[in-house]
């Protein structure tokens, strides 16, 4: 089955930060998990070059949009492997198969009778690009996300007419109980439609860096428009020679924070309607990352820093921390400190301790060969279903609780160390069957959580399952079933090195 999903187009008036990150990673989970499942995953990011937020920052830099978009374009595109995600495409919307397309496809909008000229006369952030109404700003003209003055503008402009989108836009919401997710954003975006839409500019008469209007080259379009239909253009020029189009539109899930539901939940499938398009099935709304306050630690700086985090620790910890500490779909704090907790605790402890103490002991016990299947381990009954619960939970893109849920199975082996305690059996000859079912036990369930928890953190856990001579389970969750399917368990099994997969903070750090 096809998969597409999407992270937002990033504006390149500055760079990337840990916010960027988060969504990219979030929807690298997605697309990861989903080519597991061995389903057709089309994974789409990039940036977003037009429109004011970009012409200004330009302008204040002494620099061409042209030029500021190129540097941080690269510095986007350069983040992505550093993060490890894997995306298929990666857009730009300065790129002139984009614009084409645009153009193509706004004409149909054109052609089909939404779009008409009048005077614009109202409140502008030129930083959200958007044109606030009386009851989306903040007190004396004010962008309550930006927090600077409005600009009052009045411009001869061309219009799509959203307010004709109004019935269907209430139907599509009360169809379809999933177009935005969580409820609460959903609910959002409902009372956004039911407050009454009004028609929207879709073009900018004083602004020369974006899509000139195909009907009318001397002025450009709404960067909001613009960025929109990346979704929809980047299919019919990411493969050379391909068009992607029917394949794998219409996207499964379009991921992004809170700041930009409007657009999405509500201007996008009116877009989408008036351009004959079919719709995204799902978008899902994440919160903020908050920082506010922070006390820095003294040991790691403001390690919070993406490229800082990565260089000391590597793009897991990031990914992991990330998901782990703040629920998809709610806003979280994260710090320093929270950082360096969970990476000492459950990265280095639990995940990767428990990984380099069961490979010596298979080492030292087993000559380095991973005992065969025994009757019962007594951990069967723990990872009966896991895979299954695993892709339910993201099916309805509960995406931190199925990290959690892994976890817990990562504690529950940690448990079963302690319980069965094999250094101890190791010192008794009659119960080397006990060693054995104890040994396999632990090296079969971390197989097994190493590929549920593949999608999350996909460095360590490929360097996990090479040791145990499984590597390529990683690619298919239908080989995460305990024991085995027809012999696909770590039983058997000669084991190799473990590079040690999260050092402790203090050696890595100072
Ligand atoms: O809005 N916490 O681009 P943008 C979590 N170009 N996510 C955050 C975040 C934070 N503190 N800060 C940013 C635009 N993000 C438009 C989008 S799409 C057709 C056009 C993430 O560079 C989050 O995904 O301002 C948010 O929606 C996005 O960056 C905004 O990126």
């Amino acid at each position: 089955m096809p998969y597409y999903v999407t992270t937002p187009i990033y504006y390149v008036n500055a760079e990337p930060h840990l916010g960027h990150a988060y969504s990219t990673i979030g929807a690298d989970i997605l697309a990861r998990h989903m080519r597991q499942r061995g389903e057709d995953v089309f994974f789409l990011t990039g940036t977003d070059e037009h429109g004011e937020p970009v012409a200004r920052a330009a302008e204040a830099q002494n620099t061409t949009p042209q030029e500021l978009a190129d540097r941080n374009a690269q510095r986007f595109k350069d983040m992505m492997p550093l993060i490890d995600v894997s995306n298929d495409f990666f857009i730009r919307t300065s790129d002139q198969p984009h614009k084409d397309e645009v153009a193509r496809v706004m004409q149909r909008v054109y052609d089909n009778g939404y779009v008409y000229e009048g005077m614009y006369e109202g409140w502008y952030c030129p930083r959200c690009a958007d044109f606030k109404s009386e009851h989306e700003m903040g007190e004396g003209h004010t962008c309550p996300i930006h927090k600077i003055p409005l600009e009052q503008q009045s411009e001869q402009s061309w219009f799509f007419k959203l307010s004709a989108f109004q019935e269907r836009l209430e139907q599509l919401f009360a169809d379809q109980p999933e177009w935005v997710m969580p409820r609460h954003r959903y609910n959002e975006a409902l009372s956004f439609i039911k407050g009454g839409l009004h028609d929207v500019a879709l073009s900018r008469a004083k602004l020369s860096w974006g899509v000139p209007l195909p009907w009318a080259p001397d002025q450009v379009m709404y960067v909001w428009f613009d960025a929109l239909l990346n979704y929809l253009t980047a299919l019919t020029y990411a493969r050379e020679g391909e068009n992607l189009h029917d394949r794998f539109w219409p996207a499964d899930v379009h991921v992004m924070a809170k700041d930009i539901i409007k657009f999405h939940a509500v201007y996008w499938p009116a877009l989408l309607m008036a351009a004959d398009e079919p719709l995204p099935k799902r978008m899902f709304v994440h919160g903020y990352l908050l920082m506010g306050g922070e006390k820095m630690s003294k040991s790691l700086g403001n390690v919070l820093d993406p490229f800082k985090v990565i260089e000391l620790f590597g793009s897991d910890a990031l990914r992991f921390y990330c998901y782990r500490e703040v629920s998809f779909g709610q806003d979280g704090a994260v710090s320093t400190e929270g950082f360096e907790t969970r990476y000492n605790t459950e990265l280095a402890n639990e995940y990767g301790n428990l990984a380099s103490r069961t490979l010596a002991m298979i080492g030292r016990y087993r000559d380095g060969v991973i005992p065969e299947e025994p009757d019962e381990t007594g951990l069967e009954e723990d990872f009966a279903g896991a895979a299954d619960e695993l892709s339910t939970r993201f099916d309805a893109l509960e995406v931190t609780a199925a990290l959690d849920d892994v976890w817990s199975l990562v504690r529950r082996l940690n448990r079963y160390a302690e319980e069965r305690a094999p250094w101890q059996l190791a010192k008794d000859p009659e119960r080397a069957d006990e060693l054995d079912a104890t040994l396999y036990g632990l090296a079969e369930g971390l197989r097994v959580v190493s590929i549920l928890l593949h999608p999350f953190i996909p460095q360590s856990t490929t360097k996990m399952l090479a040791a145990i001579g499984c590597e390529a389970d990683a690619s298919s969750l239908a080989t995460a079933e305990f024991g085995g399917r027809e012999g696909a368990g770590a039983g058997g099994r000669k084991i190799g090195e473990l590079p040690q997969l999260f050092p402790k903070l203090e050696a890595a750090g100072d």
